[in-house]
């Protein structure tokens, strides 16, 4: 593999030889040596576009991704508003008490739109920010990593070997987001509004069927009695969408991200679920599996971008879709003729 790459950077003449051996190197010492500004760096490497970028990156990925696996994976989404940040710092401040090291990643389509959003993030994770336990990478800006998580799988494995044994994956309940970030993590944790009866309906019951567990927050004050009310509703919902990874079935609680209500017994329940995915080889058979359908995932890719990038699929694809419009070839065998010529 590696001479194959080789031969390719000979073709591309004089340039900077990669990949880049010392970049790497100090990249690699630094992230394993939980120094943050490497990891950040390591990041920004990862996230890059840049063509020169890439075979360091996949370097650096090649020689950590041994070192991983150790970090238990954690999945949050809801709809804006549901206090996913709040949620966020307090459970991550617990999560410090308890003596973890934890990093957030934000795959959030929807905060890079607004500036407002990501300010407002800021102000609510302040006190975990300032933490030294604490890594927060906001989400890369919209289109520059194409696909909906982008490189959000590459970033945890750099998180995971700079030592933060807890990874919290934030994302918003917005078109493919939620099951692409519940295809990378160990554990779903759906957030919700109290108010039950809305929520229900629409897309929510998507979300619903990936969760293993819900929490629904902002249960203080006057909406204590709301959210008592829709983590009812939730539970029994969820008595009809299957078993988790251990056999175990889906669970709907209530937490206030404000007070840190309910959210030392929410760690205690993943806690558990996560010790009883790993004594029953759970865990590693559906880390197997995700990252069988990552390879998937980044091929398809890959094959779409070829596709879109040959030259002679160009002129190919318009001369197949005239003689498909006219009626005078099948797709399918224009689709095979196609294939052929990649
Ligand atoms: N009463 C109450 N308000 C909350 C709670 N969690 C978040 N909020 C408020 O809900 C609003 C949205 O919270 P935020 O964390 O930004 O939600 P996000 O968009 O999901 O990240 C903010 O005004 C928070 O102060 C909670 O547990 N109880
Ligand atoms: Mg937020």
């Amino acid at each position: 593999m590696n001479e194959g790459r080789n031969e390719s950077r000979k073709e591309e003449g004089a340039a900077q030889a990669r990949p880049d051996r010392k970049r790497v190197s100090t990249l690699y010492d630094g992230v394993l040596g939980s120094d943050r500004a490497a990891l950040a760096r390591a990041i920004t490497l990862i996230e890059s576009r840049l063509e020169s970028d890439i075979d360091d990156a996949q370097e650096l990925l090649g020689r950590l991704l041994p070192k991983t696996g150790q970090a238990l994976r954690i999945g949050i989404t809801g709809v804006p508003g549901v206090g996913k940040s709040t949620f966020i710092e307090t459970f991550g401040l617990h999560l410090i008490e308890q003596g973890h090291r934890v990093a957030v990643l934000a795959v959030d389509p929807s905060s890079s739109l607004s500036g407002g959003s990501i300010l407002g993030d800021k102000a609510r994770m302040h006190r975990l920010s300032q933490r030294s336990e604490a890594f927060i990478r906001p989400s890369p800006s919209q289109g520059s990593l194409g696909g909906v998580a982008g490189r959000t799988r590459e970033t945890m494995i750099a998180c995971e070997t700079a030592g933060y044994d807890v990874v919290l994956v934030e994302t918003v309940g917005v078109g493919q987001s939620e099951t692409t970030v519940a295809e990378m993590v160990d554990v779903f944790l759906v957030l919700m509004l109290p108010g039950a009866g809305d929520e229900l309906q629409g897309i929510k019951r998507g979300v619903l069927e990936l969760a293993d567990i819900v929490a629904v927050n902002k249960a203080d004050g006057d909406n204590k009695a709301r959210a008592t009310l829709a983590q009812t509703e939730y539970a029994s919902a969820l008595r009809y969408m299957g078993l988790r990874a251990d056999g175990s079935p889906r669970t709907a609680r209530t937490v206030s991200a404000l007070t840190g209500d309910g959210v030392p017994s929410l760690w205690k329940e993943i806690e558990s679920y996560a010790q009883s995915l790993s004594d029953g080889a759970f865990l590693e058979a559906q880390r197997r599996r995700q990252r069988t359908h990552w390879l998937r995932t980044l091929l398809e890719e890959a094959l779409l971008q070829r596709l879109r990038q040959d030259p002679d699929v160009e002129p190919r694809l318009a001369e197949a879709e005239e003689a498909v419009a006219e009626g005078k070839v099948t797709p399918l065998f224009a689709v095979r003729d196609i294939l052929r010529h990649l």
